[in-house]
């Protein structure tokens, strides 16, 4: 199945060494846009799951409708003007990038963003079906933006690598995404490097080009970036972004969005924001599940009760 995933992805396999301490052969790829148009039936979770496995990302085509992509836009428009939201000017964060965090405290729109079906599923694979939302923000790459440094997105967790994924993100194209606009840059197998990049290095990297409508999903220990973006307009997108149920989330759902919100979310929803808690243990509230004490949901029995 790999050789067909390979096929379809028209790679050079030309053994470039990849900076790693360890050999790692990474796949030297000319652009992801040869990757086929890949809706239909022959993508299943699992061959997204192989992919991940292999390359380290996948890409979902048509993910989602124009007239989505469209509303997306316009509700971070309106909360950056709302809300004044500048680059914020770091290295990291770029400074003619525009980020808006916590989106789902910010309008009801954004609850279909983690709960997307072909989405979840994948992140389900890769996470465990307790996974949580580690943050979601918006990324609109303005004109003029340099590429932003490669790194990995779980480089901060003081585990060896490689490792299983802790972490899984997805990258939401609500406009289209090229080379030129500053589409996210990947190395392919980085994820199996025994470590992470070296802040501001330079890598050989290829561009996730991407129809609006298609979401490109990675796994946390791939070598990635924001590209530079040199046309005239944005590059509009979500990272969706997922953790393991037993790390840390990035961004701190439970504190930074209103219980009164919460209490609106479906329960899958209130479960990913960390509402639940991990094999009925991790995250309880006096033997409880926080969402029962909250929402008064299931009744659930805390973990001792179960062995
Ligand atoms: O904007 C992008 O394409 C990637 C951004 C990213 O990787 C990050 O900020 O961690």
């Amino acid at each position: 199945m790999i050789l067909g995933v390979l096929a379809r992805m028209r790679v050079r396999t030309n053994r470039n060494r990849a900076p790693c301490h360890k050999a790692v052969i990474f796949l030297v790829m000319k652009s992801y846009s040869a990757f086929a148009d890949d809706r239909g039936p022959a993508n299943t979770t699992d061959t997204r799951l192989a992919e991940i496995a292999e390359h380290g990302f996948t890409v979902v085509r048509g993910g989602f409708s124009s007239d989505v992509a469209d509303q997306l836009v316009e509700s971070l428009n309106r909360i950056e003007t709302e809300r004044s939201i500048s680059p914020a000017n770091n290295s990291f964060e770029g400074s003619n990038t525009w980020r808006i965090y916590n989106l789902l405290a910010l309008d009801p729109i954004f609850a279909q963003i983690p709960v997307h079906p072909v989405l979840l599923k994948v992140i389900e694979g890769v996470l465990g079906r307790e996974c949580l939302i580690s943050s979601i923000s918006s990324i609109a790459i303005g004109p003029g933006e340099q590429a932003q440094p490669i790194h990995a997105d779980d480089q901060v967790l003081p585990l060896p690598k490689p490792h299983a994924a802790t972490v899984c993100n997805s990258m939401w194209a609500l406009t289209d995404f090229t080379e030129a606009n500053g589409a996210t840059r990947v190395i392919a197998g980085s994820h199996k490097g025994d470590h992470s990049p070296g802040y501001g290095e330079h890598f050989e990297s290829i561009p996730a080009e991407m129809d609006k409508g298609d979401i490109l999903i990675w796994h946390g220990s791939l070598w990635h970036g924001g590209g530079a973006n040199t046309t005239s307009n944005r590059r509009y997108g979500i990272a969706m972004n997922y953790c393991a149920g037993w790390i840390r989330q990035q961004e701190n759902q439970q504190l930074g969005i209103p219980v009164q919100t919460v209490s609106q979310f479906e329960p899958r929803l209130q479960e990913l924001c960390g509402f639940g808690t991990y094999r009925g243990l991790i995250g309880h509230i006096d033997r409880q599940t926080p969402s029962d004490i909250l929402f008064g949901t299931g009744g659930r029995s805390v973990l001792w009760d179960q062995i």
